[in-house]
């Protein structure tokens, strides 16, 4: 009896977080796919028009709340002198978004190269991985087959984790909720092996 009245008690005033990072090389989109995803799903969530939101350099901190779970997010940032300090947020991580310019052809091997180096940790191991291929809403980008061509010569370090590749306008939202929803349940999946942190709802 007590262990039933301690796990309603738990399911009413408890919700369970999880860390979530988000990488990609500089001008990818990561600050702006950050605002609208905190737009979409925190209602009065009162941010930046999305023309006022600068590059990330060194760290933005955001959060949504979906049903019980609440997502963290540290967005970082791309330049290469930054992407040195990407490992120090590994170990801590329940999910991984990696965000790649779709209009941005001349850098797409780059990103791929700094997505396998990201990988290449083993503090990543087994960690959800959610590609997206931002700015689809310009025209003439890289298309689905394209970028899924470059990044599968990563399969290897992608290894048997989820990973999932959604096409984004992180400008129009086109694409955010879909890969959010997807993100929250492979976290939630994976919590056997990366448990989130519980916290008493204020
Ligand atoms: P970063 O944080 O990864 O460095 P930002 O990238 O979020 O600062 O975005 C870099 C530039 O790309 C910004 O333009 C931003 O408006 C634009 N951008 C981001 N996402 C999209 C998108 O989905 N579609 C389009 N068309 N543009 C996008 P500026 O001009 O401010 O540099």
């Amino acid at each position: 009896m007590f262990s039933l009245l301690y796990g309603l008690w738990q399911y009413m005033f408890r919700r369970d977080e999880y860390f979530v990072l988000i990488l990609g090389l500089d001008n990818a989109g990561k600050s702006t796919f950050l605002e609208t995803t905190q737009m979409q799903f925190n209602k009065n969530y009162r941010g930046l028009p999305l023309d006022k939101v600068t590059t990330t350099v060194g760290l933005n901190i955001g959060k949504i709340d979906t049903g019980r779970i609440r997502l963290m997010f540290w967005d970082l940032g791309g330049q290469e002198e930054l992407q040195a300090l990407w490992d120090k947020y590994y170990a801590e991580s329940h999910g991984l978004i990696y965000v790649v310019d779709s209009s941005d052809k001349e850098r797409l091997t780059e990103s791929r190269l700094a997505f396998d180096m990201m990988l290449s940790s083993e503090a990543l191991d087994g960690v959800p991985l959610l590609v997206l291929a931002n700015k689809q809403d310009l025209q003439d980008v890289l298309n689905m087959s394209e970028i899924k061509a470059e990044f599968n010569q990563s399969s290897r370090s992608i290894g048997k984790r989820d990973c999932h590749i959604q096409p984004v306008s992180a400008l129009t939202g086109q694409g955010v909720n879909e890969g959010i929803d997807w993100l929250v349940e492979c976290v939630q999946r994976n919590s056997y092996r990366r448990p989130p942190h519980t916290k008493e709802i204020s």
